[in-house]
Formats: structure tokens, sequence, C-alpha cells
């Protein structure tokens, strides 16, 4: 397809009825309103809470905030032309540049046109009558589409932890995920950090160098992999254009969706010392790709002990008080099964003299006072307190949505005791709804932008096929989900993921939140293919009319 010249943004008018409505202008949105307005012809609107485009990359502007997965293939593959004009400056971008790559594709695919932008949507409900969606927003607007579809990412709930005495701090306070636009001038502030996943992992090491002291409030000891960051040089961007069919194709045949090969060696099958070589060279390498090193790291207790033995060590090696060393090594979970954060000059940052560790495990967080946070130990006195504490993950941004679907059926009560889904693209009782990159499905455990890209493709697909042959609603049966589910639950089983206690991926960061492990474990290529033949069949499980 050809791409259109960039345009103006402007929003199209005031019109009710449209053929599909799509909430959320990040990855996902972009290309589901491209797809349904340029492939398929139909009348579409992206409806987007924010002032602009970027989803996840619009609200997490924290310091450090960068992406985990590399530059080259964490963008969109389906555009030769995007893929050839744009240049990634970093192996890792920060934020900024993600959101100019988002705004580039959208101005470039001229899809501004078709964003409403500060538009909340505050409930959406099916009419079975009329098979159709009516979607309010918090403006007061109200939208109506045979076709509803969620693009609203898996991690923009943010996970404020209810903390007594919050409101009678007298400094400021701040989610990561929620971060100002403006920045935040840390000069000559005590800043405490409460969190050490991905984010506070990224952010700590910038905190501490723009800030005048830095306290780690750490719940949870983590891995971390150094992300070893750099420019992108000219040939480098001239060897991927050159190569991104082979990119994608080996990024699609894979587990994660991220274009390089699983080992096939066992961590057991090598001597002790031909497993440090390989280890070694997976760290010097940096990044994810670690994880990648042995066949069975995440599916065998001995082969992962390798990896968090090796990981541990490195951990001792680079902090040099021996204590904080120790504190700072996680023990309560092995390597990869929560999601490996990856890092630049995180350990390091504890060797600073304005950096100070507190594990509140030993000395849980009694509350927040005026003046900063009371462990059962002391009070810590702080100007500003950093919520790194991660978000109501995967079923968060659906449920707060307020879907009523078929005969009123509520989705959060559907799936208050965890989400059910078939395919992690539909629920049962809630007929034309899709949910990209939904629970059940591969999403965060897969290169994101794959991931998005194959459903989609799968949802356009269905519409254009319901289109053909003149159907208006398609609803997953529940026995199809039943089934589902137990399958995502054996999938993670066959797994050492679902042996993280405190991991996100089982809801356990959200207090009371249903302990159920949310995304599939059984690998992007597997997924694809069972979702290509369900669509195969006639849409097997689904009930169309
Ligand atoms: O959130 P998290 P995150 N009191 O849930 C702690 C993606 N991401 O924002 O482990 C004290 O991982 C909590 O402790 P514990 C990525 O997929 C991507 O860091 O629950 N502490 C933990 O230490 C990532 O995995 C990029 O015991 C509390 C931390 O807060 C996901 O986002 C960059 C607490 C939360 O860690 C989420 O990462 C960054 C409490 N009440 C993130 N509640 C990319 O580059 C929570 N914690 C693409």
């Amino acid at each position: 397809m050809a791409i259109k010249e960039s345009t103006a943004p402007a929003v199209n008018g005031a019109s009710r009825q449209f053929d599909a409505i799509i909430i959320g202008a990040g990855f996902s949105g972009l290309y589901q309103l491209h797809k349904l307005r340029d492939d398929l012809g139909l009348n579409a609107v992206i409806l987007e809470k924010a002032d602009g485009v970027g989803g996840t990359w619009y609200w997490n502007r924290y310091p450090g905030a960068r992406c985990d997965s590399e530059s080259y293939y964490y963008c969109y593959s389906f555009n030769k032309e995007i893929e050839q004009e744009w240049s990634w400056s970093e192996r890792y971008p920060e934020h900024p540049e993600i959101r100019k790559y988002l705004n580039f594709v959208a101005d470039k695919l001229d899809l501004k046109r078709d964003i409403r932008l500060n538009t909340e949507v505050t409930s959406a409900a099916f009419d079975d009558a009329t098979n159709t969606w009516t979607v309010r927003t918090k403006d007061g607007q109200s939208l109506s589409a045979p076709f509803l579809i969620t693009a609203v990412g898996c991690l923009s709930t943010a996970n404020v932890p209810q903390m007594k005495g919050l409101e009678t701090f007298e400094g400021k306070w701040y989610h990561t995920g929620l971060w100002p636009h403006e920045g935040v001038d840390l000069t000559g502030k005590r800043v405490g950090q409460i969190g050490t996943g991905s984010t506070g992992i990224q952010a700590a090491p910038v905190i501490a160098e723009q800030s005048q002291h830095l306290t780690v409030f750490q719940r949870t000891a983590n891995y971390s992999i150094p992300a070893r960051n750099g420019p992108v040089t000219a040939e480098e961007v001239k060897h991927t254009r050159e190569n991104y069919d082979d990119i994608w194709k080996l990024a699609r045949a894979g587990t994660n969706g991220h274009p390089f090969s699983i080992s096939t060696q066992s961590a057991l099958s090598v001597s002790d010392a031909e497993r440090q070589e390989i280890y070694e060279k997976a760290w010097e390498r940096g990044g994810l790709r670690f994880r990648a090193s042995f066949s069975d790291v995440l599916q065998n207790a001995d082969a992962n002990l390798t990896a968090s033995d090796f990981l541990r060590d490195k951990i001792k090696t680079v902090v040099k008080n021996p204590e904080i060393a120790e504190m700072l090594t996680p023990r309560d979970h092995g390597f990869a099964t929560k999601r490996p954060p990856i890092d630049s000059g995180y350990f390091e940052t504890f060797n600073r003299d304005n950096v100070l560790l507190v594990d509140i495990k030993a000395e849980p967080i009694v509350e927040v006072t005026p003046k900063g946070i009371r462990t059962t130990r002391q009070e810590y006195e702080l100007d500003i307190i950093v919520f790194a504490t991660g978000f109501d993950a995967l079923t968060g941004p659906l449920v707060n949505l307020n879907i009523s679907g078929s005969h009123g059926a509520k989705l959060k009560d559907e799936w208050a005791a965890g989400p059910r889904t078939y395919l992690g693209l539909q629920s049962p009782k809630f007929p034309n709804l899709f949910t990209i990159t939904g629970p059940g499905s591969p999403s965060v455990l897969c290169n994101m932008p794959i991931a998005i890209e194959q459903h989609v493709d799968w949802i356009t697909d269905c519409i254009r096929q319901m289109r053909d042959k003149g159907l208006k609603r398609i609803e997953a049966d529940t026995d199809s989900a039943e089934k589902w589910v137990a399958h995502v639950n054996e999938a993670a089983d066959a797994t050492l993921l679902p042996m993280a206690s405190s991991s996100w991926y089982l809801g356990a960061n959200v207090p009371g939140k249903p302990r159920v492990f949310m995304p599939y474990a059984g690998g992007f290529a597997r997924y694809t293919a069972i979702c290509n033949d369900v669509a195969q069949s006639g849409y097997r499980g689904f009930a169309l009319s």
C-alpha cells in the first residue's frame, strides 16, 4: 500500500456512528485504525484519553525510561516504507524517540484525522437487539459501532499502593507511569524510590545522578542484565534495512517474538567451564537475549539455578559492600520467572555515597509521614517519593473501562476470579468486542509490536470475513473460553513462570487481585498457528450469526 502524505491532525468531525471504535492510540490502536480504515475501507475512529499518540510511551516519561527490546525490532513490520525511512539512534531508544516514531507513523499514514484526543472512555455497553456497542466518554460524547476494539495496552493502569499517611506528606510524590511531562527537577532533593522492577531498575541510576540523595525501598530483590546501550551505527542501520525480511521471519518463528533463537542445548548438558563461558558472553552482549543462552532456563529448575547463580555472583562482583550486595541478591525466585529487567548501571548505583538501600521486608514501611517514610526501624526524611510500583497489569486497563456486554453482563464480574478469554481475543458474553493483546495471549511475554500486529491482522481478517458473509455478531463460546483458560494454565505450568510468588504476571503485585497466570506462555509461533487454525476452520469456538 502506498503511504499517504502527512496531513495536519483534524479530528473527524462530530460523527457518532462508526463501523468500528478503537480505544487507545498506542502501537495497537494506530495499526488497527490503519488496517480497518485503509485496508477494509471502514469508518473507524480511535478514542484516546491523552492529548497525543504513543500509548504507554505517552505516559511513561520517568527518568531513564527507555525500551528493553532492541530498537531495530521494537517497531512495526507491516510497512516497508516506514521500515526503510525510519532510523533509530540507540540500541534501546529513550521514550521521546519512541513517541517520535509513533507520531511519524501516524503522520505517514494520515491517521490523526481519525483520532479523537483528550477523549476518555468511561463506559461501553452492548445492545443485543442491534448488535451495537455504545461508548460514552468523560466529556459527554456517546458513540456507536458494531465493533469495539480495545487497544489499551497491558501496563497502563498505575498501581499506587494505599500507604497510610500519604496524604500528609509535605513533599511531592509521583508514579513513574504518570510522570509529569515537564519533568521533575531532582536537583538538591532527597528522593525515596519504592519498587525495584524493570522501571525502578531503569530509574534508580538516573535519579541517583540527578538528586542529592536517593533511598531505594526494596521489597523483592531482582535480577538484572546489563543493557549495553549505545548508538546505532550507520552500518547497523544499513544491515538491518537490508535484512528486515529475515529479521521478521525469525521473530515470528520464535517463542517471544524476538529475532533471535533460543539455544537448543540444555544448561545441564555442558561442562561448568563451557556454561560459564556461554553466560559470560551473553552477559557481555547484554539485554533480554541472556534468557536464550540455554533451552531450559525457564523449563528446568536445575538449569534455571545455573543462570540464577551466575547472576547472583555478578551482583557480588559489582557491589562493593558485601552486606548491600547480599540485600540486592534475589533468593526467593529464579531468574526470569518474573519479567527480567535490563539496566544501565543499576547495581553500580549502590556503590555511590548518595544512595541508600532499605530492605522493607526486614523493616516494613509503617507509614508515610509529613517528612518522609517511616519503617519499623526509623524515619527516612524525603522531599520526593517515586512510586515505581508497577501496574494493575493486563486486566486493569480493560476492567476500568466499565464494559457491559450481552444482557448487561459486566466484564468486572465475569473476570472477578481472573480473566476468562478465548485466545485472549474475546470473552464470552462480550460479542463483537476484541481485546488486542488481551489476557490469555502471549502479549507481555513477547516483543509487543509483533504480538500486536498478529492480533490486529487476525481481528481485521475476522471483520472482513464477517462483512463479506453478511454476519453481524461474533461471540466466544463459554466452553471454548474455559478450555482456553485451562490451556493457558497448562502452558504456564510447563514452565517455571508461575513459581515467582511476587510476579505481576500472576497479579501478585496488586493486593486482592486473583492469582492467575494471565499471559499465554506456550510461545508466540505456536499461538499464531492456533489462531490461524481457528480462523481457517471458520472461527471454531466462536458463535457467528
Ligand atoms: O513494575 P513491577 P515495573 N510496597 O510490577 C514493588 C514493563 N516495562 O513498572 O516485587 C513496596 O515489575 C514491587 O515489589 P514486589 C516490563 O514488562 C517495560 O517495574 O511486588 N513495594 C516491585 O519491586 C515490566 O516488567 C519497560 O515485591 C512495592 C516494583 O514495586 C513491567 O513494565 C520498562 C509495592 C514493581 O515492579 C512492569 O515494570 C519498564 C508496595 N506496596 C517497564 N507494590 C520497557 O522498556 C509494588 N512494589 C519496555
